[in-house]
């Protein structure tokens, strides 16, 4: 008889490492689906990037949303990168940095002062908003893990393996990618739910992460999540 579990197709192995997995050990994590990282008038749009390149995976996310809210005991967990409104969290080289580009984190754009907590930027999209019972980081940096629960969370649920989405996958996804790699988390990145400001550098991210055998994990598709899931069995 097959092991319970599931299998995802992926790259450069077949994921997990460990045979199957089953999905009461698995976080499904949707980063910075917020509107400064893909909505109009946001950061990303501010800065005069094309977000469709964020845009792209909304879809993808959704459709993969809709399948493992589906399976019982797999965890979704959504993070929001934001500062707190009087600053005292948003390190000196950030502000310096971004204002470098368009109007700084902190200040005033089209929806609201950017990256602060509360103001409409920062809220995840409604198309991917978090449902009652899913999990919500809040983060002051790119990765995840920096100054959050997100380890003590996942320890605590027996968590293993990560499935990771959203955006920017050069930037956040990436850092979050490294940070979980490094505490021995089994990671996949959905390439088509992943989006970066420069296309280029989404592929590269992409690559990096599967290169040396997947140093940082697999890569692969919602699509081929969805026939994982569909074919699952305990
Ligand atoms: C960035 C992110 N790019 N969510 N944040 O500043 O990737």
């Amino acid at each position: 008889m097959a092991a319970p579990g599931f299998q995802v197709a992926a790259e450069p192995y077949l994921w997990p490492f460990d045979g199957t997995v089953i999905p009461e050990k698995v976080a499904f994590i949707v980063i910075d689906m917020q509107t400064d990282f893909c909505g109009a008038g946001g950061y990303v749009d501010a800065m005069g990037y094309d977000i469709g390149n964020t845009r792209a995976a909304i879809a993808p996310i959704q459709r993969c949303l809709q399948a493992v809210r589906r399976v019982p005991g797999m965890r979704v967990i959504h993070t929001r990168e934001g500062h707190r409104p009087e600053l005292v969290d948003l390190p000196a080289n950030k502000v310096w940095r971004s204002k470098r580009v368009c109007p700084g984190i902190g200040e005033a754009g089209p929806c609201g002062r950017i990256l602060v907590r509360g103001e409409p930027g920062w809220e995840i999209i409604p198309e991917l908003a978090p449902l009652m019972g899913e999990t919500v980081i809040d983060k002051p940096g790119k990765g995840s893990f920096y100054a959050t629960d997100l380890e003590h969370i996942l320890r605590t649920c027996g968590i293993t393996h990560l499935i990771l989405t959203g955006i920017t996958t050069d930037v956040c996804v990436h850092t979050t990618l490294r940070e979980a790699n490094d505490r021995g988390f089994e990671c996949l990145v959905l390439g088509d739910c992943c989006g970066a400001t420069e296309q280029h550098h989404h592929e590269a991210a992409l690559t990096m992460t599967a290169m040396q055998g997947g140093i940082f994990g697999a890569t692969s598709t919602s699509g081929a999540l969805l026939e994982a899931l569909a074919s699952f069995t305990r």
